[in-house]
């Protein structure tokens, strides 16, 4: 057993990662890091080498989503540190916890042109929660601890932190006192209780409104009881956003994903549950909610409280505390009648058996390749409430999105990073090897990080990639036939085999042309995993963004009939459902 005289100043990281319950480290070799990388390993934490450092940040933003607690990734100096941007980025925006390490050139070469010099933290800096370049000995426990609890959103949203050490810094002993035992503790984001006047205001608004609309964000995972009975007993209905699904079961009473426009066109009054206002919520808009509609926004950080539309009444809480509390002093809506909600729910499952009818009944394109609800219907045959589905690319993940029937679910998230698909299917399947993880990818999504499939194999992550062949980055090429026509702006991919690319990398890969193969083509797959089965489906389906109008980019919205709505409202004219 090391005593503390013994400890390097990267035994001490090692340490504190033990302490805060890493398993797991995500990382690509790198001379400047390696002592990091060889403490951890002497701690028995596994180090989850990679193909790219991208995948590294993705990895860990996996793991954060799925297990609750702070991913760690370690990227090198330079090259190593510019690669993982974008997975930091996506992180940002999603608000992952996560802690990205590195190290830097050496301090006495810093701004002498030494190799791999770049400014580190300034290229983070606006994609990260907390930033600081250690020097000293003295610092690196108190900065990972700052850098734990603020990405754990202890005091703001939770999202990336960045530390980066002079190497010869690693190397060196840390003295026993600046190893106090408490630095030794989990880092805690810090419970929010609601107050009870705020929770009073909020119950009065709940008594008075007759059509209630509530909205998942991030922090509803977890609330699961308190959340359905406060539907049940509030009268309300639901909508899933992406951050907040697996909070309810796919087939949760209240939920009413098919009216998402009308629910949010009539709603009277709008209960937010540490969600943004953001692109999907049409920035909470007056002229695509209802203008009239009260909100009570619920959150612990000011993007979830107040941004782009006050609440009238804004609760700074912990969402599960918050719904705790509004339970507990019967907020039931004072109007016996239940009928907006009761026909949404009636209207949604209609239109849902509708849809699924249609879905089953998707003939083969011209191109003889099958509809992709085919190819999610079957996936579904083999999801589970335990099940962690992945899903990642264009048009796909907005077929995925209406017709998966995911208990467990992360996508490419708000920052729209293809390529996280593979990295988030490893992650997933290390972190929870006893549970099946399916990664639904596009063709064009999964080339970014396909080598990570020999990431896959090689750490020995049992996941199946499903890879949703269409030849294309298909919900570009589809926009682009519609508005350059005859021009090749490079929509199109070639006819490649993701199979033997899985096989040449050590992986069991299978290719699936006819409906009638595809189902005994997955159970293959799940029975000799790592697995990649590539299907090729049709090109020719419009998806609900792509009919939608998602790759438009209006100005004012992300889809033309809020930007149209909010276009028509400030110009005076009256909104086009009045
Ligand atoms: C890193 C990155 N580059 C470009 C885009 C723009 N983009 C959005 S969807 C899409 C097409 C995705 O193609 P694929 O993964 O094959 O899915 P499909 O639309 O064909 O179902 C592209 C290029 C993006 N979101 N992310
Ligand atoms: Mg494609």
């Amino acid at each position: 057993m090391a005593t503390n005289a013994q400890y390097s100043v990267a035994a001490a990281i090692a340490r504190f990662m033990a302490s805060q319950g890493v398993k797991r480290v995500y990382t690509l070799p790198g001379s400047h890091v390696k002592a990091i990388c060889a403490e951890l390993a002497r701690a028995a934490i596994r180090i989850v080498s990679v193909r790219h450092e991208c995948s590294a940040v993705h990895m860990a933003h996996a793991e954060a989503h799925l297990t609750g607690q702070l991913g760690v990734a370690i990227v090198t100096t330079g090259p190593g540190l510019t690669n993982a941007v974008t997975g930091l980025a996506s992180a940002y925006l999603a608000r992952t916890p996560l802690l990205l390490l590195s190290a830097r050139v050496p301090d006495p070469q810093a701004g002498m042109g030494a190799l791999e010099e770049v400014p580190q933290g300034d290229l983070v800096r606006p994609v990260c929660r907390y930033v600081r370049a250690i020097s000293d000995a003295r610092h690196v426990l108190p900065a990972l601890h700052m850098a734990a609890t603020t990405a754990l959103g202890s005091d703001g949203p939770s999202g990336p932190a960045y530390l980066d050490f002079d190497p010869s810094l690693l190397k060196q002993p840390i003295a026993p006192w600046h190893l106090d035992p408490r630095w030794f503790t989990p880092a805690a984001r810090t419970p929010r209780l609601p107050d009870a006047h705020v929770i009073e205001r909020a119950a009065h608004l709940l008594r008075e409104s007759r059509r209630t609309l509530v909205i998942g964000g991030r922090a509803a995972r977890g609330t699961g009881t308190s959340l359905e009975r406060f539907l049940r007993d509030y009268g309300c209905v639901y909508l899933d956003t992406r951050e907040s699904k697996g909070a309810l079961p796919p087939d949760s009473p209240y939920s009413i994903p098919a009216l998402r426009g009308r629910a949010i066109a009539e709603a009277d009054l709008v209960v937010t549950l540490g969600r943004r206002l953001d692109f999907e919520l049409a920035f909470g808009s007056a002229a695509v909610f209802s203008e009239s509609a009260r909100f009570i926004r619920i959150g612990r950080s000011a993007e979830e409280l107040v941004e782009n539309r006050r609440g009238d009444v804004e609760i700074s809480a912990d969402v599960g505390s918050a719904l705790l509390a509004l339970l507990a002093c019967n907020a039931a809506p004072k109007t016996s009648g239940l009928e907006w909600r009761d026909e949404l729910v009636r209207v949604n499952a209609e239109k849902t058996a509708k849809m699924t009818a249609s879905s089953v009944a998707a003939p083969s394109g011209t191109d003889r390749r099958m509809h992709p609800y085919t190819l999610i219907d079957a996936i579904n045959r083999f999801v589970d409430k335990d099940t962690i589905c992945i899903v990642d690319g264009g048009d796909i993940l907005s077929f995925a999105r209406v017709r998966l029937n995911a208990h467990t679910y992360l996508d490419l998230g708000p920052f729209g990073c293809l390529g996280s698909g593979v990295p988030y299917g490893v992650a997933a399947s290390l972190a929870f090897p006893s549970r099946r993880t399916i990664a639904l990818i596009g063709d064009g999504a999964f080339g970014f990080s396909a080598m990570e499939i020999e990431t896959a194999v090689r750490s020995r992550a049992r996941a199946l990639f499903v890879v949703a062949n269409n030849d294309a980055w298909n919900i570009e090429r589809q926009d682009q036939v519609v508005k350059y026509p005859g021009q090749d702006l490079g929509g199109d991919l070639s006819a490649c085999r993701y199979d033997r690319l899985a096989q040449s990398l050590g992986a069991y890969g299978e290719r699936v042309e006819d409906v009638a193969s595809l189902d005994a083509a997955l159970e293959r797959g799940l029975a000799n995993l790592p697995a990649v089965i590539d299907v090729a489906i049709r090109r020719d389906v419009l998806s609900a963004d792509g009919k939608a109008g998602l790759a438009d980019v209006p100005p004012l919205h992300a889809l033309p009939a809020w930007d149209e709505a909010e276009r028509l409202a400030t110009s005076g004219a009256t909104r086009p459902d009045q």
